[in-house]
């Protein structure tokens, strides 16, 4: 039996793991419960030798629909505030190994936010975004007003954050918050997981940590970064095992080091 009540965790192909956020009953809206079992699965995996790539999913009708309203309602400002409410989401920026969204029906919200937090987003084309928090007298609270103004500009940001109303898949990816739209979306997931998952893991790991000083730093500081970590890699044996397999016309062996 599963140590987890409200995600399925499985390694679906070599060096893949798959969380699954599932609580039907709520279209997966992100309790605290749900979220600190998601945070170990993360970590655990994120430690896991075997595990080289991550997906998250949830259900054909609802990636996640949110943070849980019910538990939120009566909250007040001291509680939050004192008790870090929600600011363990936090921890999905730590992982170092990269993590696939694969997003169906509702991502509103948290579930929306969850998604951005990730580091690619495949979504099918029933897939719903939203950031309805201005709807319940709020604003986004997981980074949305922040991810969506980076990527998509200020006017979308605005009009999304200010007006609450739902976005497709396909504006989605017009604003380059998603990478593609898939009809079988977590199998797309599972295989690009699985193509990440063959390459050396330092590689891929130092890939990540430089794609997301872009959005962290100036286009100085961000390529000097990029340059420092390129070349860091050239003490690793994964740079001289694929250096070599090109020239010895053949497949490189990575040993992830
Ligand atoms: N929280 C709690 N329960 C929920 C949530 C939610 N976010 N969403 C759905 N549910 C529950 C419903 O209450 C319902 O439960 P019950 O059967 O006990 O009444 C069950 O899930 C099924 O939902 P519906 O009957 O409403 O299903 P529909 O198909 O009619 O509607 C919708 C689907 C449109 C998705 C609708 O459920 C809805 O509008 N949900 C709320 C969406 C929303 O407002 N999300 C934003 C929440 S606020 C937020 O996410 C803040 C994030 C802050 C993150 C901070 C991180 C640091």
């Amino acid at each position: 039996t599963s140590q987890y009540q409200n995600i399925l965790t499985s390694r679906p192909a070599d060096g893949v793991a798959l969380i699954t956020l599932n609580r039907p009953k709520a279209l997966n809206a992100l309790s605290s419960p749900l979220y600190e079992e998601l945070n170990h699965a993360l970590a655990s995996f994120d430690a896991d030798e075997g595990i080289r790539a991550m997906v998250i999913t949830g259900s054909e009708k609802a990636f996640a629909a949110g943070a849980d309203i019910k538990e939120m309602k009566d909250k007040d400002f001291s509680d939050a505030f004192k008790n870090r409410f929600l600011e363990n989401w936090a921890l999905l920026s730590q992982i170092r190994k990269p993590i696939i969204a694969a997003v169906s029906g509702y991502a509103l919200g948290g579930g929306c936010e969850l998604a951005m937090m990730c580091d690619i987003i495949l979504a099918s084309p029933t897939a719903v975004f939203g950031q309805p928090e201005i709807n319940l007298g709020v604003i986004p609270g997981g980074g949305g007003t922040q991810r969506i103004a980076r990527v998509a500009g200020k006017s979308i940001a605005m009009e999304l954050t200010l007006t609450g109303r739902n976005f497709t898949a396909a504006e989605a990816v017009s604003w380059g918050l998603v990478s593609r739209i898939s009809d079988k979306v977590l199998d797309d997931a599972l295989a690009m997981a699985t193509t990440i998952a063959s390459k050396s893991a330092i590689a891929v790991q130092a890939g990540k940590e430089a794609v997301n000083v872009a959005y962290e730093t100036s286009l100085t500081e961000g390529l000097r970064y990029e340059r420092r970590i390129f070349h860091g890699l050239f003490a690793t044996r994964d740079q001289k095992e694929g250096m070599a397999a090109f020239a010895e016309k053949r497949k490189a062996t990575w040993s992830h080091s």
